[in-house]
């Protein structure tokens, strides 16, 4: 008798709860965990140091002496310190870049600073800036120039065996690294242990890179790999800063062969349809070139020019890894320093007033009435929370009063891209004197997409995704 009562209870909760809606089915393809970490962080500083500091190249030919690499007053702490300042979440260096010269004492080469004046050979570049991320709580990364114009065997398969050691010797040394950056140039003239020739190398085959990515792996399993084509991060197709107004973070990998025509273009945009998750990271330098050069110290980015980078890359749903390059000294300049903390101001000032938060939203319909998908999930600064629509709607209009009229600068959305990119096209529009009218326009959102708002004076503001390719899942307005 018990037992029935109890059966009977249940049952009476069950038909009594309120009807839960299922989430939507992820739009796939979707980004793996260490991707969606990957997005997350935003900004990250890349450093190109070696004996180009010193010789004032920026590809070294292979023949400069390791007596030149010669730091005088060098501190890795500061550069992450400053790093850490500016707000970037990880740090990526050339522990290796075409020229062959390493900045950790590999046991496979002379060519490294074992053989430098500096700290009578017992130095070691790439501990050091490990260790200063692990102080600062910044993540790790590496760059290994698979081109090496200073080894005898480039070229040869015994070359491939000498990068594979290499990569076991940093991943077993130093870690965890969170990402590798596998540069796109390639073969040409070089010294070549004496050699002084061109070597050209069968770009696609030589490197067997599946055999080398999985040896990483097996080694950092949480490893995200960058290069042109991914298969974690893609190239944006420029140097200059500037993701696509367009960007898909979705690509077909196979479309991507080095050399195609339009290639740089495509990187940029990516594909609506594309089959994998490889969004475009954005990488440039403060200054002209990537490596230090005194004559360049009138050339280095200014705060406001560094921010627009950050409108052109963060702002268009990409990672922005800005190259910072310490100079002779080994420290990071004073002048990029400055421009740096000015940029890390301007930011803050930018975003620092969220208007629209805890703000009423209104929305045009959300998913199953059930308020676990409705509007005012787009204004509790919870990335976890969205609104999205019943699976057969992909339209809508978003309208946030903002309670009083304000001047506003910028408006920035998310899209909730575990469960995919989806909008297509949207546009917003602002609310003055009880008319409303259209200020900015865009196609794709994804992890972020900030547009200028050129400091109008609004009481509300109305989103409308007008096309998108299932229903949006949108986590986050923010308006500034
Ligand atoms: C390029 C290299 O050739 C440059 O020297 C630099 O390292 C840049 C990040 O990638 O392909
Ligand atoms: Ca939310």
């Amino acid at each position: 008798m018990k037992q029935l009562y109890t059966t009977f209870l249940v049952l009476i909760i069950i038909a009594c709860s309120p009807k839960e809606t299922p989430p939507p089915a992820p739009l796939l393809p979707i980004p793996a965990a260490n991707q969606l970490a990957w997005h997350e962080m935003e900004l990250n500083a890349f450093v190109h140091f070696t004996t180009n500091t010193f010789t004032g190249k920026e590809w070294g030919y292979g023949d400069e002496s390791p007596a030149i690499f010669n730091p005088t007053d060098y501190n890795a702490d500061q550069w992450v310190q400053i790093f850490k300042q500016a707000g970037f979440k990880g740090v990526i260096l050339t522990c290796k870049h075409h020229d062959g010269f390493c900045l950790w004492p590999s046991k496979y080469t002379e060519h490294s600073v074992k053989n430098s004046p500096w700290r009578d050979g017992q130095g070691d570049v790439v501990r050091d800036v490990m260790r200063a991320c692990k102080k600062y709580e910044l993540k790790f990364g590496v760059y290994l120039s698979p081109w090496d114009r200073n080894h005898a065997d480039y070229g040869t398969p015994a070359y491939i065996d000498y990068y594979r050691n290499q990569l076991n010797e940093l991943f077993t040394t130093y870690g965890p690294v969170f990402e590798m950056w596998f540069d796109g140039a390639n073969g040409g003239d070089g010294y070549y242990g004496g050699k002084r020739e061109m070597r050209n190398i069968p770009g696609s085959t030589y490197y067997d890179w599946p055999g080398t990515l999985n040896l990483v792996r097996e080694l950092e399993p949480e490893i995200l790999f960058f290069s042109d084509a991914g298969p974690g991060v893609r190239w944006v197709g420029n140097e200059r800063g500037i993701a696509g107004e367009t960007n898909w973070n979705t690509i077909t990998p196979d479309t991507l062969y080095a050399g195609k025509a339009g290639i740089e273009k495509l990187l940029n945009t990516g594909a609506e349809n594309g089959t994998h998750w490889i969004p475009a990271e954005v990488d440039v330098s403060i200054r002209k070139g990537w490596f230090y050069h005194a004559e360049e110290d009138t050339l280095v980015k200014t705060p406001q020019q560094l921010f627009d980078i950050y409108l052109t890359s963060v702002g268009r749903g990409s990672t922005l890894l800005l190259n910072i390059p310490p100079d002779r000294r080994g420290r990071v300049h004073e002048k990029d320093s400055a421009s740096l903390m000015g940029f890390r101001a301007m930011l803050d000032s930018a975003f620092k007033n969220n208007l629209a938060i805890n703000k009423p939203v209104q929305v045009s319909a959300f998913r199953g009435k059930d308020k676990r998908y409705s509007g005012n999930n787009l204004t509790d600064n919870n990335p976890q929370t969205y609104w999205t629509t019943d699976d057969e709607i992909t339209t809508g209009t978003l309208e946030i009063d903002l309670g009083k009229t304000q001047k506003l600068n910028f408006i920035s959305l998310q899209e909730y891209i575990l469960l995919g990119q989806r909008i297509k096209k949207f546009s917003v529009e602002i609310r003055a004197n009880q008319t409303w009218q259209p200020v900015a326009e865009g196609t794709t959102i994804g992890y972020k997409r900030i547009l200028k708002l050129n400091g109008v004076e609004a009481d509300a503001v109305r989103i409308t995704i007008q096309d998108a390719k299932a229903c949006p899942v949108i986590s986050e307005v923010s308006v500034f």
